[in-house]
């Protein structure tokens, strides 16, 4: 070939991977990983998507030039050259692509072995699917309808249902497990950073499917044991207290009657202060806008990170409960 059609080739494979490599990194398509497992499992993703980009420009690239210098003249009626096969280039095109191939199945094979390692002392908890809510079952026995995690410990999820096939999904976890009546299925998680994030079922299980929600809270590992050891208490605590725990308040907010050191929202201590400078009626009424409603007022040097499912989630009574709590703890 001559150095001109190698440059005109060059050209127009840089500008397909160009444009490929804009679509790849400039819309969002994952959120942040929040787990060890999440992060190899982003590296797979992006290890294959540079592989597939640059076979992209390449095929673009012959595939451009050719038809634009091999076009037939709108006179052209003859018959192209009779040309059967090219050895040279199918071993080419044979072998490239098997060792690319290859490389992408050993680091899936090498992510996949290290992401079902759960270490020899995972905390286990029982994840019971049913229709339409998820329950989490700590090793106090104790469970909840909210999943509480410890940043840095592996988590084994010995996941099932009672009663149709549901699947656990968090999309920054980026782990599914299907969820089988009758089966055990294990997913190992290690939390990498604090935060709430969602638990959706990923299976039609039927009417409530799209309903079938909840979310993960990860706790640094001092919180969780402190969640956890209260927890265990929440049944002779304050109703609201249980509420608080359950919905994993105290990742986000620290609230001294509730032993809760989050750090992520306002100190729930100080809300009668709080409530006095958002201004927006009584202290419970403020408490309850908060809670179902947090865009509605923003605290002053934070950001609107409080997830706003727990109107949907929390049902009335048990929200009166929570209000109640906040309201009389404060000072
Ligand atoms: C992921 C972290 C997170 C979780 C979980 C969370 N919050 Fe918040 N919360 C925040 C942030 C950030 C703010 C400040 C922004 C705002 O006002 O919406 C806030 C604000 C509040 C406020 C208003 C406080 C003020 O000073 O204005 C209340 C009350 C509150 N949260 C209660 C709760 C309760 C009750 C729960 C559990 C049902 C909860 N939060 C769960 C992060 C969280
Ligand atoms: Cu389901």
């Amino acid at each position: 070939m001559r150095r001109g059609s190698v440059l005109q080739l060059l050209g127009i494979a840089v500008l397909a991977a160009a444009i490929a490599s804009l679509f790849a990194i400039f819309i969002g398509w994952l959120p942040d990983p929040a787990s060890e497992e999440a992060k190899r499992i982003h590296f797979v993703y992006w290890f294959t998507t540079v592989i597939c980009i640059a076979v992209f420009s390449v095929v673009a690239a012959v595939l451009a030039y050719s038809v634009v210098k091999f076009r037939a003249g709108p006179d052209d009626d003859s018959d192209g050259p009779p040309i059967h096969g090219h050895t040279k280039l199918e071993i080419v095109w044979t072998a490239i692509p098997a060792v690319l191939v290859t490389a992408i199945s050993i680091v899936s094979a090498i992510v996949l072995a290290q992401n079902g390692k759960a270490g020899a002392n995972p905390l286990v908890v029982k994840v019971t699917a049913v229709q339409f809510a998820w329950r989490f079952t700590y090793p106090n026995g104790k469970s909840f309808g909210v999943l509480t995690l410890p940043k840095g410990r592996h988590v084994k999820l010995d996941i099932t249902s009672n009663d149709v096939i549901h699947s656990f999904w968090s999309p920054e976890l980026s782990q599914k497990q299907d969820a089988v009546p009758g089966q055990h299925n294990m997913l190992v998680v290690t939390p990498s950073r604090t935060g709430t994030f969602p638990v959706i079922c990923t299976e039609l299980c039927g009417l409530g499917h799209a309903l079938m929600r909840s979310h993960v809270t990860v706790m640094t590992a001092g919180g969780f044991d402190t969640w956890l050891k209260s927890g265990g208490r929440a049944g002779g605590g304050a109703p609201g207290l249980a509420v608080f725990q359950q919905n994993g308040c105290g990742g986000c907010h620290t609230f001294k009657p509730a032993n809760a050191t989050g750090k992520v929202g306002p100190d729930l201590d100080n809300l009668k202060e709080e409530a006095a400078k958002a201004n927006r009626g009584p202290l419970d009424k403020f408490v309850e806008e908060s809670i179902v409603k947090p865009e509605a007022y923003i605290a002053p040097g934070y950001t609107d990170a409080m997830p706003h499912i727990f109107g949907s989630q929390i049902p009335p009574d048990k929200l009166k409960q929570l209000v109640q709590y906040l309201s009389r703890g404060a000072k």
